[in-house]
């Protein structure tokens, strides 16, 4: 066994279940965790059942009860000691972040740093948890909102970032003052139980245990009774937008709220003004960083058609000096793709481009070694190939020429998601245009930086079929807590609102 693991207290079969009291044995199989970078087991996970579930939800409503009577800014001493907590531990479970699901080590260690950078801004928001004051058109009456916690949240994470997608819930629901359940993905459990572990700890610590909960357990089982239990006010799912559309249609038939982060098909329009070598880098980390797994990845490029043809000989240039390997290699860009399904997928997706007349300029086999490597692909496309409008969770990316801004720009929207987009441009009006009400209809727009790799203090999220939700930083809060609006009245009299009489 590698020492960070233990240090981790990763052992070699693992609880996935834990709640007040901390770790304890699940009733359900146990499923082997193998690294996508070799093929070996790393650990096993003993999995949680529906039983587990109830021991747990029953222990977060009750922990929920005491929870939310601790002032906010008392919650918020709490995670700033999991911000340290976390940072003392980086090194380690960035480490197995990048064991567990293959993403370079520098991405590793910059995912846990994401969820140091939640904690600290959690802290702050601890204090900030405003809410507005109005004028009552009636006299001698005050009116204003205030935000309640709102209860047991339920997180459900995806493989991708394992550790700091939960961050960006849980960190500001604890501030808020709701417990939660985190039913991670079982492509990444040890992450979620070696997380889980070191931020619990500071919870226990301050006799807090309950406010964190974990059942890692079959979507078919723990996932379904999470998401229809009544008891789950609100259920913060990330995934595929098949995921997110079942998840949003239970959750709305029980009248439970959703806070969804899905799919994305984000683009980058190159205008002719581009400063070029921005723009290389930018395409080349959104498109190969984290082997074209994020949701935020470089998807579709549109490239004027002045710099078209050059740009296109430097990108595919700059694929080929890309080292592919093993991901705990400090000289290693691309990791392997989390499993062999996600081969198979990237191999069926490029039988179907070439199918639907696109053309391969690089890449487009898998590695011959060990482990589920595949080459990051450049393809010369047509944007009415159907296959454009699929999010393929692989190093692909599909390449097209455009002559006038507003046609890159309709078509970049043209698509059933609307996470991220770029414009690499030197021109303000271009930028401009990007950016205005007509121009790019995602949650996130930038402007010569790339589509992936967003800050924690903006609103993280995307409109259609990328769910509407927004995580993270600005006001993304609300969604953790429910508004109520108050109205006192200080006076003899009783006064209707709208001038309406009712004397009796
Ligand atoms: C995801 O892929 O689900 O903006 C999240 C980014 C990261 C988060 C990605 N900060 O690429």
């Amino acid at each position: 066994m590698r020492d960070f693991l233990s240090r981790l207290g990763i052992e070699a079969v693992n609880s996935g279940a834990a709640t007040s009291s901390g770790f304890f044995t699940p009733g359900g199989s146990t499923i082997g965790v193998t690294s996508p970078g070799d093929g070996t087991e790393i650990a096993k996970v003993q999995l949680a059942t529906t039983d587990d579930y109830e021991k747990v939800i029953t222990e977060a409503q009750r922990v929920f009860a005491s929870w939310r009577e601790l002032p906010a800014p008392k919650r918020g001493e709490i995670v700033r000691e999991v911000g340290e907590a976390l940072r003392a531990q980086k090194e380690d479970l960035g480490r197995l972040v990048t064991l567990e699901v293959g993403k370079i080590l520098s991405e590793g260690l910059g995912e846990v740093q994401e969820s140091v950078d939640m904690a600290d801004l959690a802290v702050g928001m601890s204090r900030q948890l405003f809410g507005l004051s109005m004028h009552s058109e009636r006299p001698a009456h005050r009116m204003f909102e205030q935000w309640h916690p709102l209860g047991v949240v339920g997180i459900i994470t995806a493989f991708n970032f394992p550790n700091a997608v939960w961050a960006w819930n849980a960190m500001v629901a604890a501030v808020c003052g709701d417990t939660m359940i985190w039913k991670p993905s079982l492509k990444a459990p040890l992450t979620a139980i070696a997380t889980h572990r070191i931020c619990d700890a500071v919870f226990q610590k301050h006799g807090w245990g309950g406010v964190l909960n974990l059942v890692i357990g079959e979507d078919a089982t723990v996932g379904e009774t999470l998401i229809a239990d009544r008891r789950i006010p609100l259920v913060s799912a990330t995934g595929s937008t098949r995921m997110g559309r079942h998840v949003a249609q239970v959750v709305a038939g029980r009248l439970g709220r959703t806070l969804l982060e899905l799919g994305g098909n984000n683009a980058v329009i190159v205008h002719g003004d581009a400063n070029l070598d921005l723009a290389l880098r930018g395409i080349v980390f959104g498109a190969c960083g984290t082997a074209g797994q994020r949701c935020t990845s470089t998807r579709r490029v549109f490239l004027h058609e002045s710099i078209a043809s050059d740009f296109t000989d430097r990108l595919v240039k700059a694929y080929g000096s890309l080292s592919i390997g093993d991901p705990l290699d400090p000289g290693t860009l691309v990791g392997p793709l989390i499993d062999a399904d996600a081969v198979g997928m990237y191999e069926r997706a490029l039988v179907t481009i070439r199918e639907q007349g696109g053309e391969i300029l690089c890449g487009g086999q898998r590695v011959d070694r060990p482990g589920n490597y595949v080459q990051p692909t450049l393809v010369r496309a047509r944007h009415d190939m159907p296959i454009v409008q699929h999010e393929t969770f692989a190093p692909i990316v599909y390449l097209f020429t455009y002559s006038d801004l507003d046609e890159a720009i309709a078509l970049q929207n043209d698509v059933d998601q609307g996470l991220s987009s770029a414009i690499f441009t030197d021109s303000f009006g271009g930028a401009e245009r990007f950016l205005s009400h007509a121009g790019s209809d995602c949650g996130i727009a930038n402007v010569n930086i790339g589509t992936s790799g967003a800050e924690i203090g903006g609103a993280f999220g995307g409109e259609k079929d990328t769910g509407g939700g927004r995580e993270a930083g600005s006001d993304s809060w609300k969604a953790y807590m429910r508004r109520q609006t108050c109205t006192l009245n200080r006076s003899s009299e009783l006064p209707l609102a709208q001038g309406v009489t009712f004397d009796v």
